[in-house]
């Protein structure tokens, strides 16, 4: 059974705790068991993490081209949070890894601030998600077994 890797970035802990007009109700926690259930669904083991340093992210990104590689991992799924619009480190990472990755947002991010209508992760990424909630990441899962 494979792997699907979801990683979240930045102050995404926070999840459930502000902006709920934004970023819905659901907390990481509860993210977390919905992926669980998508993974269930699609035969994916799921391995969730979440930090809020880019270098944890570079590493695990690193971790995950190694994985798949080996043919364990199906891929990512990268909610990078603020570091989208700020990282080449993380675009090199996930070139230089030749990880499978989707790019995940939460809210449609083109709907909102002009300084998140830009991404670094996108050209990297081999699909991008935006908008559908915390429902997102089952989507998400979804499409990367399809892959
Ligand atoms: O929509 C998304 O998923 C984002 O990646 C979330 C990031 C934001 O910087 C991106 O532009 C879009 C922010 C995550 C922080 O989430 C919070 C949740 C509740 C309270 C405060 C922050």
């Amino acid at each position: 059974m494979k792997t699907a890797l979801v990683l979240n970035g930045p102050n995404l802990n926070l999840l459930g705790t502000r902006e709920p007009a934004v970023y819905g109700h659901a907390t990481l926690a509860d993210v977390e068991k919905l992926c669980a259930q998508a993974c269930a669904k699609q035969g994916l083991t799921l391995d969730f993490r979440q930090t809020n340093h880019e270098g944890v992210l570079v590493d695990w990104l690193h971790e995950a081209g190694r994985a798949q590689a080996s043919g364990t991992l199906a891929g990512v799924i990268l909610n990078a949070g603020a570091y989208t619009h700020t990282s080449v480190a993380l675009h090199d990472a996930i070139k230089g890894a030749g990880v499978t990755c989707i790019e995940l947002h939460i809210s449609n991010v083109h709907a909102r601030e002009a300084f998140r209508h830009h991404s670094y992760i996108s050209p990297a990424a081999k699909a991008v998600m935006a908008g559908f909630g915390v429902k997102g990441y089952a989507l998400a899962i979804a499409a990367l077994a399809e892959m």
